[in-house]
């Protein structure tokens, strides 16, 4: 699908997903935390955030459903993206001005660059950029989702925590087998350049949901008893 070196698109990205005919999802580069009290050095303000996401990724979706679950519509921007020729375009509802910028794009790896302009690696949905400080905050979903539901409180209607004390523990683990064995398991096999990696990828992935089915048969949620971000 293409990606940056050293702020430059490039469209082959060669070997770039791992090796051996496996699919990886590279780690992700933009980690830095929204806080209510911007002790994390990011205040959480109305307005000042946007969420770039597809309708297309359901990383992004996870994203999209907090911003409507914890009523952040009105708080948190969104721009929505389509897969173009050089990975995601911005510009299909007409020209797409950068939020607290002037710069008018046509992509969204141009707002990976305008936030490091040497950045290498991948251009992801979803993104969180920062008109105040224009920048990306973070383009990782599973952290994006726990700022949506801690940090906006303040302008939210909605102060139900889906990831409280007592079930962080539980949460974290079946995060961690649906991330890999699910969420990724389903790329690992879509995206497997030979039959045996696809084979090892297919079977942890049903694997996994002869596991969650299970659980899912004795309990309505799949933590504890109550909808929680798992
Ligand atoms: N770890 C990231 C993964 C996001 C991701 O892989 N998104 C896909 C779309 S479903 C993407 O943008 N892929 C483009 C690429 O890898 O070049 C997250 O959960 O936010």
């Amino acid at each position: 699908m293409g990606m940056l070196v050293e702020g430059h698109w490039i469209d082959e990205d060669g070997n770039s997903r791992g090796s051996g005919g496996k699919f990886d999802h590279l780690p992700t580069y933009f980690r830095d935390f929204i806080s209510s009290d911007g002790s994390s050095g990011l205040k959480a303000e109305p307005g000042r955030y946007h969420i770039y996401a597809t309708k297309t990724c359901p990383w992004a979706h996870r994203t999209l459903l907090f911003r409507h679950l914890k009523g952040l519509t009105k708080v948190i921007g969104l721009h929505l993206g389509e897969s173009g020729n050089e990975g995601y375009r911005l510009d299909i509802n007409g020209p797409h001005v950068v939020p607290g910028t002037d710069e008018q794009i046509t992509y969204l790896h141009e707002i990976y660059t305008l936030s490091n302009s040497s950045y290498t690696g991948r251009v992801t949905v979803p993104t969180l950029w920062d008109e105040k400080e224009k920048r990306i905050v973070n383009n990782e979903s599973s952290e994006i989702i726990r700022m949506f539901n801690s940090e906006f409180n303040e302008y939210s209607e909605n102060h139900y925590d889906y990831y409280p004390n007592e079930l962080r523990n539980e949460i974290d683990d079946i995060n961690e087998l649906i991330y890999s064995k699910v969420n990724n398991g389903v790329y690992q096999a879509g995206f497997s350049s030979n039959q045996a990696a696809y084979e090892e990828a297919f079977d942890a992935l049903f694997d996994a949901f002869e596991m969650l089915e299970d659980r899912l048969s004795k309990q309505r949620y799949l933590c504890g008893e109550r909808i929680t971000e798992a």
